[in-house]
Formats: C-alpha cells, structure tokens, sequence
C-alpha cells in the first residue's frame, strides 16, 4: 500500500521497491492521454474541415453535423428571435381580427394570424434541433433575454394599418428571408421554404386592402395613405442597423446563415416598393426618394436608427404591451400545456 507523499518526507521509504513499476504505470498512462488527445484532435480537424467544406460547397449542415460553438448560438440567437417575432407579431393584426370590416376580411385576418402562429412553431422545431427547447426560449423571451422583431412595437391604429403591415412588413419580411431559404443550416432553410409560400400571400392580402381603400372614398385613400405614411420607416428598421454596425453580419455571411447585408436587403426592398406604391396610387413618405441612374437603385432616406436602438431595448410606443400581453396568454395557457403533457404522457404508457 502506496503512502501519500505528504505523510513522508523519505521517497525510499515510502515507495519501497514499487518505484520502477510506479513510474511505469504514470509513463503508460501519460501515453495513452497523449495519444487520445491526438486521435481528438485529428477528429476535430477533421470535422472542423468537414463543416468548413460544406459550407464552401453550399450545402446544408445538418443537426447531427459537428458545428462550431458559436455558428450554433448565432443560429439559436437568430432563429430564436425570429420564433418569438412571429408570435408576438399575431398582436397588433389580432388586435383587428373582431373589427375587420366584413364577415371575408375577418376570415382573411384570422387565417393570416394563424399562419404566423405555424410559422413560430416551425421555427421553434428548428431552434430545437441545436439542443435548447422550446420552454427555455420562451422563459428567455419572457424574462426580457431574448429579442423580437422592432416592427411589433408600433400600434396598429386603424384597419389600413392590417393593409400596410402586409404590404410593407411581411413585403420586408420575404426580401430578408427568401435568402435564409439557402441558409447554410438545414432545418432552418427547409423552414423558411414554407414561411416563405405564406408570406407572399399575407403581402398580396396587404397589397390588396390597401389597394381597394386607395380607389375608395377620399377618407378610405387617406386612411391608406396615413397608415403607409407611419410604416414606411419602421419597415425600413426592421432590417437592422446600417452594415457598419452591424455585429453580426460578417460572421454571420462568412457562414452562409445570411446571403445579404443589412443595407443591400433594404436598398432591394425600397426599389420593390417605389413600383409598388405607384400602382397604388399612394406616395412614400420621403421627399428625397429618386432614381439614381449611376447605382441602378432608388436613393432614399434612411430609418432614424437610434429610435431602432430605443425600440430593441424596450422603450418603443407598444413594447410594454406587447409583452404584459405575451405572458398574460403564457400564464392562461398553462393549463392547456398541463393537459397536453398529461395526455401524451397516458399515452405513452397505454403504448
Ligand atoms: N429588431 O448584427 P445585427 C415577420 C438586433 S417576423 C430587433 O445586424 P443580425 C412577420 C440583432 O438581433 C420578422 N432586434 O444582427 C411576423 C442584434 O442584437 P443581439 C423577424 C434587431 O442577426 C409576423 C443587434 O440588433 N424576421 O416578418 O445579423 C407578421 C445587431 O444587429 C433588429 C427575422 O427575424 C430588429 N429589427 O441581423 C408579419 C428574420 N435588427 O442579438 C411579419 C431573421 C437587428 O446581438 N433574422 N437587431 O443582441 C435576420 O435576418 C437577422 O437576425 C436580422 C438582424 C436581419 C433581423
């Protein structure tokens, strides 16, 4: 039996004859911990290299794929507060659904706000193939440590506005995500294939509202014209800061999570709707909005970015709302979520 050194100050002694034997068990250990840390590390290269050639390749990660630690928190960043934009974005179109101006036009709505809910669920699926769950994002979300989209803290104040959020914010929304379709992460790309589809439907109903009150009455067309004149910026935010401040984009494009920069998605954006708004009948609230021969694309002025800073750090006109009301329905539903985890669980054991 081994002493400890401590208890000796005489090797000899304490050791006996098992020195040679010890100092062959540390060697052989030694060498196997130096050999296994070896075979790690050519494992990582190997799968460092193999994530670096498939993204040079333009093909997909996959969730069993080996990832670096930070493409997989910047996916659970992105994705996750794009989840939880789609959920809290069904308040402010909700908020007409029991005014909506005809038996037709609440169906529409209802059907609108009901995708946006699908298209949070298929994210949050998305989100969980990275390892988190769904209950931890919206504890993150509700605990104020995790964003939503900027453009859901503006107040939606008369029905034209349900026209000018599908026309310009879900118009913003398929320019920044028809790109994220070829996203480098596949769950998240084969997600963005069907938000997509709807979206453009959500933006041609938009289109559509705003289109009939602009060919109604003169208060129809200036209600129109008002709501157009009060989304026109924040939909122009809802981008993000201009590419140089941007934190994330390089990295982010590096990795193919995005395509765009911030500045080249809204530049694609302005030019679209310029058309857009002529066929309308409506004008876009900026004076300085012309055709700029040299660059091929609309000069515009830009969205006050530090009102965008404001707004994604909680003082936005609705933000407050917004959020009281998202965990007054996530205390209301606990019960339903009780009963559902109930039921698969009699489930399982009945299987
Ligand atoms: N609002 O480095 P950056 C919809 C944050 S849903 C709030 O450029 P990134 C719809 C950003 O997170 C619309 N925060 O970031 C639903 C970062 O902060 P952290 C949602 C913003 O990620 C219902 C910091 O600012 N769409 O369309 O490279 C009805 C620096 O920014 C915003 C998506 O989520 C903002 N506007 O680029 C109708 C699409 N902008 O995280 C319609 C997916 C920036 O470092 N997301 N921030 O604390 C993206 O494409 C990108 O995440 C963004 C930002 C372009 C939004």
């Amino acid at each position: 039996m081994l002493a400890k050194p401590s208890e000796s100050c005489n090797t000899v002694e304490v050791y006996g004859n098992d020195i040679p034997g010890l100092l062959g068990e540390v060697e052989a250990a030694e060498t196997a911990l130096r050999e296994a840390a070896a075979r790690d590390t050519e494992a990582a290269h190997g799968e460092a290299a193999y994530f670096d050639a498939v993204i040079k390749a333009d093909q997909k990660i996959e969730p069993r794929d080996w990832m670096p630690d930070s493409y997989r928190k910047t996916l659970i960043r992105q994705i996750a507060q794009h989840a939880h934009s789609e959920i809290i974005g069904m308040q402010p179109e909700g908020n007409w659904i029991s005014r909506a101006p005809t038996l037709k036009r609440k169906a529409i709505l209802l059907a609108k706000v009901q995708d946006e809910a699908g298209h949070g669920l298929y994210l949050y699926a998305a989100a969980e193939t990275l390892g988190v769950s769904r209950d931890e994002l919206v504890e993150l979300l509700l605990a104020g440590r995790q964003k939503y989209s900027s453009i859901f803290n503006y107040p939606t104040l008369t029905w034209a506005d349900v026209g000018a959020i599908g026309w310009l914010v879900d118009g913003a929304a398929i320019v920044n995500q028809v790109p994220l379709c070829r996203c480098s992460y596949g769950p998240y790309a084969r997600a963005m294939i069907r938000i997509c589809k709807e979206e453009s439907f959500h933006q041609r109903q938009g289109f559509e509202i705003l289109h009939t009150l602009s060919h109604g009455t003169e208060a129809q067309r200036a209600m129109a014209q008002g709501a157009v004149d009060r989304w026109w910026y924040p939909s122009l935010a809802m981008f993000g800061p201009p590419d140089a401040d941007s934190t994330h984009s390089a990295q982010s494009m590096a990795w193919k999570i995005k395509r765009f920069s911030n500045d080249e998605l809204r530049q694609r954006f302005v030019d679209m709707c310029v058309q857009q708004a002529g066929v309308l009948g409506l004008t876009l609230p900026d004076p300085d909005l012309r055709w700029n021969e040299e660059r091929q694309a609309y000069d515009y002025t830009q969205p006050d970015y530090d009102e965008l800073m404001r707004v994604i750090k909680g003082d936005g006109p609705c933000n407050r709302q917004r959020m009281a009301h998202r965990r007054r329905s996530h205390d209301e539903g606990a019960w339903v979520r009780e009963a559902a985890a109930a039921y698969a669980k009699k489930r399982a054991a009945d299987a």
